[in-house]
Protein backbone atom coordinates (compact mmCIF):
# COMPACT_ATOMS: atom_id res chain seq x y z
CA UNK A 1 0.00 0.00 0.00
CA UNK A 2 1.45 3.99 -0.93
CA UNK A 3 2.26 5.40 2.12
CA UNK A 4 -0.73 8.29 2.13
CA UNK A 5 -3.13 5.76 0.56
CA UNK A 6 -5.34 5.67 4.18
CA UNK A 7 -5.45 9.41 3.77
CA UNK A 8 -8.07 8.69 0.41
CA UNK A 9 -10.63 5.88 2.22
CA UNK A 10 -13.60 7.65 2.57
CA UNK A 11 -13.86 9.26 5.34
CA UNK A 12 -17.62 8.36 5.86
CA UNK A 13 -19.18 5.23 4.90
CA UNK A 14 -22.69 5.21 3.09
CA UNK A 15 -25.77 4.82 4.95
CA UNK A 16 -26.77 1.08 5.51
CA UNK A 17 -28.30 -0.76 2.18
CA UNK A 18 -31.89 -0.74 2.20
CA UNK A 19 -31.70 -4.27 0.43
CA UNK A 20 -29.11 -6.83 -0.25
CA UNK A 21 -29.27 -5.42 -4.01
CA UNK A 22 -28.12 -1.98 -3.59
CA UNK A 23 -25.63 -0.74 -5.96
CA UNK A 24 -22.81 0.93 -4.05
CA UNK A 25 -21.02 3.90 -5.76
CA UNK A 26 -17.79 1.84 -6.54
CA UNK A 27 -20.05 -0.26 -8.42
CA UNK A 28 -21.62 2.90 -10.26
CA UNK A 29 -17.80 3.94 -11.00
CA UNK A 30 -16.67 6.46 -8.49
CA UNK A 31 -13.11 5.53 -7.59
CA UNK A 32 -9.99 6.72 -7.25
CA UNK A 33 -7.35 6.73 -9.71
CA UNK A 34 -3.37 6.47 -8.83
CA UNK A 35 -1.12 8.64 -11.57
CA UNK A 36 2.88 7.62 -12.09
CA UNK A 37 4.77 9.30 -9.89
CA UNK A 38 8.52 10.07 -11.34
CA UNK A 39 10.55 10.59 -7.68
CA UNK A 40 13.81 13.22 -8.02
CA UNK A 41 15.77 15.16 -6.07
CA UNK A 42 14.57 18.22 -7.49
CA UNK A 43 10.81 17.77 -7.47
CA UNK A 44 8.65 15.05 -8.65
CA UNK A 45 6.86 14.70 -11.86
CA UNK A 46 3.67 13.18 -12.30
CA UNK A 47 2.21 12.67 -15.82
CA UNK A 48 -1.34 12.06 -16.86
CA UNK A 49 -1.87 10.24 -20.26
CA UNK A 50 -5.49 9.94 -22.45
CA UNK A 51 -5.88 6.58 -22.85
CA UNK A 52 -3.95 5.63 -20.76
CA UNK A 53 -5.04 7.18 -17.17
CA UNK A 54 -8.10 8.84 -18.81
CA UNK A 55 -10.34 6.44 -20.46
CA UNK A 56 -12.33 9.60 -21.60
CA UNK A 57 -11.24 12.67 -24.33
CA UNK A 58 -10.78 15.47 -22.26
CA UNK A 59 -12.71 18.21 -24.17
CA UNK A 60 -12.16 20.75 -21.20
CA UNK A 61 -9.59 21.67 -18.31
CA UNK A 62 -10.70 23.82 -15.42
CA UNK A 63 -9.67 24.69 -11.93
CA UNK A 64 -10.83 26.00 -9.07
CA UNK A 65 -8.38 28.43 -6.86
CA UNK A 66 -9.14 31.18 -4.34
CA UNK A 67 -11.58 29.29 -2.61
CA UNK A 68 -12.41 31.20 0.45
CA UNK A 69 -12.50 29.42 4.01
CA UNK A 70 -15.91 28.12 4.52
CA UNK A 71 -16.93 28.13 0.72
CA UNK A 72 -19.19 25.03 -0.76
CA UNK A 73 -18.65 24.38 -4.26
CA UNK A 74 -20.60 21.50 -6.44
CA UNK A 75 -24.44 20.74 -5.13
CA UNK A 76 -25.30 19.06 -8.67
CA UNK A 77 -25.23 16.11 -11.18
CA UNK A 78 -24.43 15.85 -14.78
CA UNK A 79 -26.88 13.78 -17.30
CA UNK A 80 -24.02 13.11 -19.44
CA UNK A 81 -20.40 14.66 -18.68
CA UNK A 82 -18.15 12.37 -16.42
CA UNK A 83 -15.01 14.16 -15.14
CA UNK A 84 -11.99 13.66 -12.65
CA UNK A 85 -10.92 16.07 -9.76
CA UNK A 86 -7.44 16.18 -8.96
CA UNK A 87 -6.58 18.41 -5.94
CA UNK A 88 -3.36 20.10 -7.22
CA UNK A 89 -2.76 21.80 -4.25
CA UNK A 90 -3.87 21.59 -0.85
CA UNK A 91 -7.07 19.32 0.05
CA UNK A 92 -10.97 19.45 0.01
CA UNK A 93 -13.52 16.91 0.38
CA UNK A 94 -15.51 15.58 -2.30
CA UNK A 95 -18.90 14.03 -1.21
CA UNK A 96 -20.64 11.71 -4.14
CA UNK A 97 -23.94 10.53 -3.96
CA UNK A 98 -26.10 8.44 -6.53
CA UNK A 99 -29.71 9.20 -4.75
CA UNK A 100 -29.08 6.41 -2.45
CA UNK A 101 -26.27 6.29 -0.76
CA UNK A 102 -23.76 9.02 -0.21
CA UNK A 103 -19.62 8.40 0.15
CA UNK A 104 -16.95 11.13 1.33
CA UNK A 105 -13.42 11.34 0.26
CA UNK A 106 -10.83 13.76 0.87
CA UNK A 107 -8.11 14.38 -1.87
CA UNK A 108 -4.87 15.99 -0.85
CA UNK A 109 -2.29 14.34 -3.38
CA UNK A 110 -1.74 15.53 -6.82
CA UNK A 111 -1.02 12.12 -7.82
CA UNK A 112 -4.82 10.71 -6.98
CA UNK A 113 -7.75 11.30 -8.94
CA UNK A 114 -11.48 11.02 -8.05
CA UNK A 115 -13.62 9.67 -11.02
CA UNK A 116 -17.01 10.99 -11.06
CA UNK A 117 -19.26 9.32 -13.95
CA UNK A 118 -22.67 10.78 -15.08
CA UNK A 119 -25.81 10.88 -12.87
CA UNK A 120 -23.69 11.14 -9.45
CA UNK A 121 -24.47 14.03 -6.95
CA UNK A 122 -21.40 16.22 -6.12
CA UNK A 123 -20.74 18.42 -3.11
CA UNK A 124 -17.22 20.04 -2.28
CA UNK A 125 -15.97 21.94 0.95
CA UNK A 126 -13.48 21.81 3.51
CA UNK A 127 -11.17 23.46 1.74
CA UNK A 128 -7.85 24.06 2.78
CA UNK A 129 -6.09 27.84 2.46
CA UNK A 130 -4.45 27.64 -1.21
CA UNK A 131 -6.07 24.69 -2.75
CA UNK A 132 -6.41 23.79 -6.24
CA UNK A 133 -9.24 21.69 -7.24
CA UNK A 134 -8.27 20.72 -11.16
CA UNK A 135 -11.02 19.39 -13.24
CA UNK A 136 -10.60 17.18 -16.50
CA UNK A 137 -13.91 16.68 -17.94
CA UNK A 138 -15.18 14.66 -20.68
CA UNK A 139 -17.78 17.38 -22.50
CA UNK A 140 -17.60 20.82 -22.92
CA UNK A 141 -19.54 23.20 -20.62
CA UNK A 142 -22.82 22.83 -21.24
CA UNK A 143 -25.38 24.47 -18.50
CA UNK A 144 -28.39 21.84 -19.72
CA UNK A 145 -26.19 18.99 -18.82
CA UNK A 146 -26.90 20.30 -15.45
CA UNK A 147 -29.18 18.65 -12.29
CA UNK A 148 -29.04 21.40 -10.20
CA UNK A 149 -31.69 20.77 -7.55
CA UNK A 150 -31.53 17.48 -5.73
CA UNK A 151 -34.80 16.55 -6.08
CA UNK A 152 -35.31 16.54 -9.93
CA UNK A 153 -31.69 14.44 -10.09
CA UNK A 154 -33.07 11.75 -7.46
CA UNK A 155 -36.50 11.89 -9.86
CA UNK A 156 -34.14 11.34 -13.21
CA UNK A 157 -32.30 8.57 -11.37
CA UNK A 158 -35.03 6.91 -10.55
CA UNK A 159 -36.63 7.10 -13.35
CA UNK A 160 -33.58 5.78 -15.15
CA UNK A 161 -34.09 2.61 -12.76
CA UNK A 162 -31.54 3.47 -9.94
C1 LIG B 1 -18.03 20.30 -10.83
C2 LIG B 1 -17.22 21.11 -9.89
C3 LIG B 1 -16.00 20.42 -9.42
C4 LIG B 1 -18.30 28.19 -17.02
O1 LIG B 1 -18.61 29.22 -17.65
N1 LIG B 1 -17.50 27.25 -17.59
C5 LIG B 1 -17.13 26.12 -16.94
O2 LIG B 1 -16.39 25.30 -17.49
C6 LIG B 1 -17.62 25.91 -15.61
C7 LIG B 1 -17.25 24.67 -14.83
C8 LIG B 1 -18.42 26.87 -15.05
N2 LIG B 1 -18.75 27.99 -15.74
C9 LIG B 1 -19.58 29.01 -15.12
C10 LIG B 1 -20.99 28.55 -14.79
C11 LIG B 1 -21.33 29.34 -13.55
O3 LIG B 1 -21.85 30.60 -13.91
O4 LIG B 1 -18.98 29.34 -13.85
C12 LIG B 1 -19.96 29.56 -12.88
C13 LIG B 1 -19.76 28.67 -11.67
O5 LIG B 1 -20.01 27.31 -12.04
P1 LIG B 1 -20.51 26.24 -10.99
O6 LIG B 1 -21.46 26.86 -10.04
O7 LIG B 1 -21.03 25.04 -11.75
O8 LIG B 1 -19.15 25.87 -10.24
P2 LIG B 1 -18.88 24.70 -9.21
O9 LIG B 1 -17.51 24.91 -8.69
O10 LIG B 1 -19.97 24.61 -8.20
O11 LIG B 1 -18.92 23.35 -10.06
C14 LIG B 1 -17.90 23.13 -11.02
C15 LIG B 1 -18.47 22.35 -12.19
O12 LIG B 1 -19.60 23.05 -12.71
C16 LIG B 1 -18.92 20.97 -11.79
O13 LIG B 1 -19.10 20.19 -12.94
O14 LIG B 1 -18.07 19.08 -10.70
O15 LIG B 1 -16.85 22.38 -10.42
Amino acid sequence: MLPDATLLQPQVSPPPAPDGDAITLAQRGCRVVEFPIVHDPRGNLTFIEGGEHVDFDIKRVYYLYDVPGGAERGGHAHKDLHQLLIAMSGSFDVTLDDGTSRQRFHLNRSYYGLYIPKMIWREIDNFSSGSICMVLASERYDEADYYRDWREFKHAADLAGR
